[in-house]
């Protein structure tokens, strides 16, 4: 299903090659200054990130949302003009595993659609501002598995081989250990999970979500009332997921178009 697909994502050719085949891209990203600013940045809000995860996508404050969205995306501007070929950011922040709470395990999952299919993708950006590991709560992910369901999906969309988990884990879930300077570029249609965090100390990641600028914005509403279930496609401006409450129907517009969600395929192989 790689039809339509535009891997001209990188500067670098090469990393075009290794992310189109394998659904993710390690950069190293030489600008330690970079990352103290968002170091000090975080300081100042950490208090609001004490839970197993916590991410600012999930922050009940849109001021806050708002605020890191603003810092974060002017802090990393610089690394995303350098590394990537005209994407915008959307959605930055901080995703954070607390030392204290051992519970934060991220299930396999695909991420929610941002915009339709087909074209230049959209991606997950993390950088990581501590080395990390198996133990405090690294990047899994299934390489290959960006070209298995490429649908539009929504919150409550189901992990389209949750039956299959147990053999994904222990036959193509690859861990992706990071140094300090590293950050994890991923497909958001990626398999990709991450162990909790084990070590004594808090795990944080400066994220972004890039799209393409030549594709605009949709939110999917999933209505569960519908059978088959149909998705709502709304066209939103980019500023809306800062302020959404993700999962549910939007209240002042109407949706672009309806579609009914894709069933996955029935077989898959990742080799
Ligand atoms: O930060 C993590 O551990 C997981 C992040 C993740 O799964 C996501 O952003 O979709």
């Amino acid at each position: 299903m790689n039809e339509n697909i535009n891997w001209d994502i990188f500067c670098d050719e090469q990393s075009n090659i290794h992310f189109a085949e394998s659904g993710y891209q390690i950069l190293n990203i030489d600008a330690p200054e970079i990352l103290e600013e968002l170091f000090d940045l975080y300081q100042t809000v950490s208090s609001r990130y004490r839970s197993g995860f916590s991410a600012t996508i999930f922050s009940s404050d849109p001021q806050h949302r708002k605020s890191m969205h603003e810092k974060v995306s002017e802090i990393l501007e610089p690394v995303i003009k350098h590394y990537f070929k005209s994407y915008r950011q959307i959605c930055c922040g901080f995703a954070v595993k607390n030392s204290k709470a051992r519970h934060g395990e991220m299930p396999l999952h695909q991420d929610i659609s941002m915009i339709q299919p087909g074209g230049r993708p959209a991606l997950g950006f993390w950088l990581p501002l501590v080395p990390t590991g198996k133990v405090n709560g690294n990047l899994q992910v299934v390489p290959k598995s960006h070209l298995y369901y490429r649908h539009e999906r929504a919150v409550g969309t189901p992990f389209p081989l949750l039956a299959r988990e147990k053999e994904l884990r222990a036959h193509y879930l690859k861990s992706l250990p990071t140094t300090y300077g590293q950050a994890i570029v991923i497909d958001q249609t990626l398999f990709h999970a991450s162990p909790p965090n084990m070590s004594g100390t808090d795990r944080m990641v400066a994220v972004s979500v890039l799209l393409p600028e030549e594709k605009p914005t949709f939110y999917y509403f999933r209505n569960e009332g519908t059978a088959p279930v149909e998705l709502e496609a709304y066209r939103v401006n980019d500023g809306f997921y800062l302020n959404c409450q993700l999962g549910f129907r939007p209240i002042d517009i109407l949706p672009d178009h309806c579609l009914t969600e894709t069933p996955p395929p029935d077989s898959f192989s990742f080799f």
